[in-house]
């Protein structure tokens, strides 16, 4: 097992890896920007080091600075949480290339998977559904486009293959429009992303977002660890998740279990990682892989037991995958809400100092949180400052003791999304199970 392992993260996650670490005997790094040395988790590091200026751009996803941390403190392995660099390929084969581990699956696998064209090429191979659509890059040929939409059939969506997360893609109704969007997106592209690449697929109306969980040791064995439902999003900021997905087909579920799996070995990953599907009509549909540990891991961990984040870290250091199949096991249902710092009703980032912070408790709650009495949230980082994990025998016994767990939390001297998430786990359609995507955005402009 690694030595010493240093957490090139912030907040809630590198707290949560850290804990981790501690748990399996890793001594810790934290690297901190210069706004960040009150973190909780520097405090409670074995060393820190600070790695530049408060902007992210100067200290979190400052390679170098990274890289010599890890030098300076004797680390062998880098931990990048998500966001930041999780997902960075130059980050994973530079660490490599300084004889560093990287935790996550080879630069080469987070490359394929980055773009999503070679991506959704890899599912397909694998026996992954995939949406109906164009199958690679969309050529530079007018005739040749048309006949492809007009094969899927409208609407379409344009998208990027070097976008993901909601970045660069456009809906297309009509014949009359297609090339103009697909001009439209290719430069929007090429100047977020340096890569004018787009491809084509079936746009679905009215899908949910159902993802599935997997670890994998890049040795040949992988298992999933069933799904999550993440429809509920405000301009693709996740909101509120669950697990399982409520209300999905028992066969098409298993099917794609399967082919995930499946695709795990076929593509040698190692990790935790996720697959992103639309789910719509009974059906799954992949668009998207994301190759890092996610922000809503905790309500899969709460069903099955398993600790993804030390999974993570143990198949990372080459060992192989200790759980079988049959070892995960589906007990009750599991939601999160996310907790940031901002207005209820504007959306506006609310940074500040936190005067009194009272965490809910009780059987079935987990909080994931750095913050404390006296802390100062930042503005230069992502608004998130807690998860409100509750689990449950049932999906409506764990919505009950989410109400209960959200009236008892108290977050003083700044303004946070409390109020929304109150209101969300009392509305009676996502109580039900299964709203769509496009609920909640819905739901707010009433
Ligand atoms: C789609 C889609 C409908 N049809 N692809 C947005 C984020 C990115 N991961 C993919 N996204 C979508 N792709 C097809 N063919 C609708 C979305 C989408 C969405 C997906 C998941 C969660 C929230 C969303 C909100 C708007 C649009």
């Amino acid at each position: 097992m690694f030595e010493k392992v240093l957490i090139a993260n912030r907040g809630e996650i590198a707290l949560r890896v850290m804990r981790a670490c501690k748990e399996m005997g890793i001594k810790t790094v934290a690297v901190y920007s210069q706004a960040d040395r009150d973190l909780k988790h520097v405090r409670l590091a074995d060393e820190s080091v600070c790695i530049g200026p408060n902007p992210s751009s100067q200290s979190y996803l400052n390679i170098p600075a990274i890289i010599s941390a890890m030098e300076i403190t004797d680390s062998v392995a880098v931990h990048p949480g998500y966001g930041f660099l999780a997902e960075n390929a130059d980050f994973a084969e530079q660490i490599q290339k300084s004889g560093f581990t990287f935790i996550g699956p080879d630069p080469e696998v987070i490359r394929l998977m980055g773009d999503k064209v070679s991506a959704i090429q890899a599912m397909k191979a694998a026996g992954v559904p995939t949406v109906p659509g164009s199958g690679g890059a969309l050529p530079n040929d007018r005739d040749a486009c048309l006949e492809i939409a007009h094969k899927i059939g409208f609407p379409v969506i344009i998208k990027a293959a070097a976008g993901g997360g909601g970045r660069g893609m456009r809906v297309v109704h009509t014949e009359s429009a297609l090339m103009n969007s697909i001009q439209l997106t290719k430069s929007e592209a090429k100047a977020a992303f340096g890569d004018d690449t787009v491809y084509m697929e079936k746009f679905l109306q009215n899908p949910r977002h159902v993802e599935v969980q997997v670890l994998s040791d890049g040795q040949g064995n992988a298992v999933h660890l069933h799904d999550r439902d993440c429809s509920l999003q405000r301009r693709h900021q996740k909101v509120l998740e669950e697990a399982p997905a409520p209300h999905i087909d028992p066969q098409a579920r298993e099917e794609v279990f399967k082919a995930c799996v499946k695709a795990c070995i076929d593509i040698g990953y190692r990790g935790a990682g996720t697959f992103e599907f639309l789910y719509e009509d009974g059906r799954f549909y992949f668009i998207e892989m994301n190759t890092r540990i996610q922000v809503e891991h905790p309500v899969t961990e709460m069903i099955t037991g398993v600790d993804l984040i030390k999974e993570q870290i143990r198949v990372c250091a080459g060992e192989k995958l200790s759980l079988k199949q049959s070892d995960i096991k589906v007990t009750g249902h599991a939601f999160e809400c996310r907790i940031n710092a901002e207005d209820p009703k504007t959306f506006m980032p609310s940074p500040g100092k936190v005067t009194n912070f009272h965490v809910p408790g009780g059987l079935g709650v987990r909080v994931d949180s750095h913050l404390y009495n006296g802390y100062t949230v930042p503005p230069y980082y992502d608004s998130m400052i807690a998860k409100v994990i509750t689990h449950a025998e049932s999906r409506e016994a764990a919505l009950a003791r989410m109400r209960v767990a959200l009236d008892e939390m108290v977050v003083g001297g700044i303004k946070t999304n409390i109020p929304l998430q109150q209101d969300l786990v009392r509305d009676a359609a996502f109580a039900k199970g299964g709203v769509n995507i496009h609920y909640l955005e819905k739901k707010l402009n009433l």
